[in-house]
């Protein structure tokens, strides 16, 4: 008996907060976290016995009950046992109005009772966010029947007390009888114990997600041992790259194209940040930065450079010039650098040097 677990799908987030340098990648990938969910449930009905969906599946109201109801009538078509915790994020879903979701044959959400349900030698208890109180935990513990598989569904914090949604700490989870406790919330996946996993979620959503992205999966047998499986259509990638006063366009070509591997390029959403100190004569600009994205699925540059000033080499290249003139001025009025910068990049940009 194979189960998944999964959390934190917040379909429907306008991911307002999304670092995207353009609407179209954002667009997509709006698109994808959906899809990406359909693979999920496609992979359960052919390969796992069992699902636990463990809260934060809608991001709010932003997204139409009739979508909401699509994604229930697809857990369902798994044919497999879902259980759904109600997260923080989607606690829209205690309302009649989504009664009727919880008839679906093969779908459980998590309604409040100390009760588990029963799938062959499998219990499985589940707490929403709302309902979660220590004494419940501890009551539902005391009445574990230790010949079963006992599992328990949470969402909530249990690392970090400041977190509004803070359940209880880890060392309590831990001294409990669960076989397994699968967890949603917190958007890292992380094995807090062989038996207690953060789920993570299943796509990242912005350049603020760069770690792996997938589910948790074990085997319903005592003990279980908990794995995650990368499964995210792509990843977040940032790296930079320090350049130099002596780098040409070629070189920054250069070293743009080894920065990252072939798949990298074909498939995951790429940012690369500059830093360092760049002649004055290049220009890190939209144009540029688009030559640089050629070949790449997604990358988008920041610039953070800043310009070198080596006054002595610059006086000697443009000598009798207004370039000359404008560093003699500054040294001998030990003006503001940043306004010697600007100036002196412009006359090199417009070529009118006098
Ligand atoms: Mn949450």
């Amino acid at each position: 008996m194979r189960f998944i677990h999964t959390a934190d799908w917040h379909l429907g987030t306008k991911m307002t907060h999304a670092s995207f340098s353009n609407a179209t990648a954002h667009a997509d990938r709006v698109r994808e976290i959906e899809e990406s969910v359909y693979r999920l449930l496609d992979h359960v009905k052919a390969d796992a016995d069992m699902l636990f969906v463990c809260g934060d599946l809608f991001d709010h109201a932003r997204i139409p009950v009739s979508k909401i109801e699509a994604v229930f009538t697809r857990m369902n078509a798994t044919g497999k046992p879902v259980f759904v915790v109600v997260g923080n994020h989607d606690d829209m879903l205690h309302a009649k109005a989504y009664a009727h979701l919880n008839r679906l044959e093969h779908v459980h959400i998590f309604d409040g009772s100390l009760k588990p349900v029963r799938v062959g030698d499998v219990e499985v208890y589940g707490l929403n966010t709302d309902d979660f109180s220590l004494d419940k935990l501890h009551t539902i513990d005391e009445n574990l029947n230790p010949d079963r598989i006992n599992v328990l569904c949470l969402h909530g914090d249990v690392t970090n007390p400041k977190d509004p949604h803070y359940l209880i700490d880890l060392k309590t989870l831990k001294a409990t009888a669960f076989d397994y406790i699968a967890l949603g919330h917190i958007h890292k996946h992380a094995l807090l114990a062989p038996h207690i996993a953060y789920a993570g979620n299943l796509e990242p959503i912005d350049f603020s997600e760069t770690d792996a992205k997938g589910y948790i999966t074990g085997t319903l047998e005592k003990p279980i041992t908990a794995t995650f499986e990368p499964f995210a259509t792509r990843r977040f990638v940032v790296k930079s790259i320090t350049l130099t006063p002596e780098d040409t366009t070629h070189d920054i070509r250069q070293k743009v194209d080894a920065a990252f591997s072939r798949r990298e390029k074909k498939k995951d959403m790429l940012r690369l940040v500059f830093q360092g100190h760049i002649s004055p004569h290049l220009i890190l600009d939209s144009a540029f930065f688009d030559v640089l994205s050629e070949g790449h699925y997604h990358l988008e540059c920041v610039d953070n450079t800043t310009v070198d000033l080596d006054l002595k080499q610059l006086r000697k290249a443009h000598k009798d010039t207004i370039i000359e003139a404008v560093i003699d001025e500054f040294e001998r009025d030990k003006g503001d650098e940043e306004a010697l910068r600007l100036a002196l990049r412009a006359l090199l940009e417009s070529g009118d040097e006098g």
